[in-house]
């Protein structure tokens, strides 16, 4: 299966990693945004090292309870990152996790390959700017909104709702005509989902790949595993790592995670074993 995304191929016969970059004033240093930016660098370049497929730049965090950002804060967050990492010519393709669609558009314009939008472009000219591009796009389901989507998540069927949403959006794709080899689908692990609606979700992965779309999965370090095991955030590797290796048993195609290296060494282990 070969995803599209601008100049970038990329090969999920065997499920690939996604490398977390958060450019964040809580994730690097708090010394100036000059710093920021190359740690940010330093962090994707190590990233790349230890074996990511694709790097994920993000400069608003979606984490339950997160304050946004403003577009102006988002934009001199991101695109400096992009910039430096595209001077350095790096052979894997860079992802914007971004709603936005100016974000998506200055990202793209600096040289990113793919938008990771958690509200499946569903803002008003999202669509149209990946469209409009050679990109490569991940739609991901999200019930409600970052602020208050773990208040009181509800659903009558997950896996169906997720399903049908992650079909419409795919549809609304196709025919806005990007192609269905430059789309990936996500259920949104953690996004206005309970622990229930997590495992239930886990456990019919198998069944979103008859969308027939690589599938991306991104429980790393998230609450649901700090449920299942009672570790703090920064005490979720070994969790993380399992949940990596199941995902990409039940055919994930693209892990999003913190712990590249650790995450790389255990598909690796599956690669062989399966
Ligand atoms: C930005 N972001 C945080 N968690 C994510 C997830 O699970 N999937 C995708 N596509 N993006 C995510």
């Amino acid at each position: 299966m070969l995803f599209h995304c601008g100049r970038f191929r990329l090969n999920f016969d065997q499920p690939q990693v996604m490398g977390i970059v958060n450019v964040t004033p809580d994730s690097f240093s708090d010394g100036g945004q000059f710093q920021q930016v190359d740690a940010a660098v330093h962090h994707a370049l190590t990233l790349i090292e230890q074996g990511a497929a694709v790097l994920d730049i993000g400069g608003e965090s979606t984490r339950p309870n997160a304050t946004p950002v403003s577009l102006t804060e988002e934009l001199q967050r991101v695109v400096p990152v992009i910039e430096a990492l595209v001077a350095r010519d790096i052979p894997v393709p860079i992802s914007i996790d971004t709603y936005k669609p100016a974000v998506m558009q200055a990202a793209i314009a600096a040289g990113a390959s793919i938008v990771n939008d958690v509200r499946g472009l569903q803002e008003p000219g999202a669509l149209e700017v990946v469209a409009k591009s050679d990109a490569g796009v991940c739609i991901m389901h999200m019930q409600g909104m970052p602020q208050t989507m773990q208040l009181d998540p509800h659903y009558e069927d997950v896996v169906a709702e997720v399903k049908l949403f992650l079909q419409t959006q795919r549809d609304m794709c196709l025919a806005a005509g990007i192609a269905q080899d430059r789309i990936m689908l996500d259920p949104g692990f953690g996004f206005g989902k309970t622990r229930a609606h997590n495992i239930a979700l886990a456990k019919a992965l198998p069944e979103f790949s008859e969308l027939g779309c690589p599938l991306l999965v991104g429980l790393s370090r998230k609450s649901v595993l700090g449920q299942m095991t009672g570790n703090d955030v920064d005490a979720r590797l070994h969790a993380s790592v399992a949940a990596a290796v199941i995902s990409a048993m039940q055919g994930a195609h693209l892990l999003r995670v913190h712990d590249v290296k650790a995450t790389v060494e255990a598909l690796k282990v599956v690669a062989a074993l399966k």
